[in-house]
């Protein structure tokens, strides 16, 4: 499937703000695939199609989860919103015969992030983060770090997410933390 396809297909089950978004995230993919020296194909592949899931109804997306047994159960103790990207994994094998971990991976932890991530799901997870309709206080500071440094930039991003969570009493899934920890080990 082409790049291009790929935003077509999201573009058939999003609402067009949700589309936008997803445009930018490629857009912004692909350059710090540039920058970072990433596989442009799995990247802008992966980016195009990392949140196909994100406007289905919370009923399917559970039902997605109790029907797959490689779908991990313990999703369904977290928040809804940390279901999207690993069924919208799942659903890339199915329904469009993608079964390159690569890419599936990075759509399956975009929103999470998990330990050992690939360059391909920091670059989707990164660009996710900063894409240019983004607009909260710490937006700009992780910009500012993308440009020069992709590890310290992830690591700025899953702190501020779990600093957001925590303001907001949620609970936080546990590759977050996993994320958070390889990267706070790798550069401290
Ligand atoms: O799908 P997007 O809005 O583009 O972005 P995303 O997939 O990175 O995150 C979607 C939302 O999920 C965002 O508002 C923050 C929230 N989120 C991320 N990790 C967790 C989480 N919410 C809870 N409750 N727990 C998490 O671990
Ligand atoms: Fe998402
Ligand atoms: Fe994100
Ligand atoms: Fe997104």
């Amino acid at each position: 499937m082409k790049i291009e396809e790929a935003l077509e297909e999201s573009k058939k089950v999003l609402t067009q703000k949700r589309y936008d978004h997803v445009e930018r995230v490629t857009e912004t993919a692909i350059n710090l695939s540039e920058q970072y020296h990433g596989d442009h194909y799995r990247v802008g592949l992966a980016a195009a199609l990392h949140d196909y899931a994100k406007d289905m109804d919370f009923s399917i997306l559970k039902q997605w989860i109790v029907d797959h047994v490689d779908l991990p159960k313990d999703l369904l103790n977290y928040h809804h919103e940390v279901w999207h990207g690993p069924v919208g994994a799942k659903m890339m094998e199915r329904f469009f015969m993608i079964h390159d971990d690569e890419v599936l991976n990075a759509i399956r932890y975009h929103t999470t992030g998990h330990k050992h991530m690939s360059l391909t799901e920091k670059i989707v997870f990164l660009a996710d983060f900063i894409e240019p309709g983004r607009d909260f206080p710490a937006v700009h500071e992780a910009r500012k770090i993308a440009e020069k440094d992709l590890d310290r930039a992830c690591h700025f991003a899953l702190e501020n997410s779990i600093h957001f969570l925590i303001s907001k009493k949620q609970s936080i899934y546990p590759d977050t933390f996993f994320a958070y920890n390889e990267f706070t080990d790798q550069l401290t």
